[in-house]
């Protein structure tokens, strides 16, 4: 199964159409937050199974804050992450995703695309699709990849 993760598209869907159609054929589609509007366009244009959570800027929507939740054998937890200190570093989140049993752990909100593989648990943030803040500042999404085998691909790209 391969999933495309994004985040903090901000109401600007240009670079994540870009993404959609730059990531091929995918099985699930994930939002991380701070779409500000972008829901409507995913809605329409993503026809995959998808999930969406609100960020710190989502103030009307009925959408929920965070989201647990179990693929191919995997458990899923999804979170803005403004909650958990991750402007300083991911340890609140990776603590978080102990206690939940989480073995993906996916958060948005610094705008600054982070992978880590470590010790069963992958941590990603896919960055920013309409804002990024790294260096270059280009727009990223993320793949994630469940093999049959068990074993999960992450991987980081640079919209085109
Ligand atoms: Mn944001």
């Amino acid at each position: 199964m391969k999933i495309l993760v994004v985040s903090d598209s901000h109401g600007n869907n240009l670079y994540l159409n870009r993404a959609i159609e730059q990531a091929g054929e995918f099985d699930y589609f994930l939002h991380l937050g701070d779409l500000e509007g972008s829901e409507h366009f995913i809605e329409t244009f993503v026809t995959t199974p998808k999930k969406m959570i609100a960020g710190n800027n989502d103030y009307y929507v009925d959408i929920e804050g965070e989201a647990e939740f179990d693929l191919d054998g995997h458990h899923f937890f999804m979170t803005h992450g403004h909650y958990y200190y991750v402007y300083t570093g991911v340890e609140y989140l990776r603590e978080e995703a102990q206690k939940r049993g989480a073995d993906i752990v996916l958060y948005g909100h610094t705008h600054v695309p982070y992978m880590e593989q470590k010790e069963g648990m992958l941590i990603l943030n896919p960055g920013s699709i309409s804002l990024p803040r790294q260096k270059g500042r280009i727009p990223t999404y993320a793949l994630i990849e469940l093999m049959e085998n068990g074993t999960v691909k992450a991987s980081l790209h640079e919209v085109e």
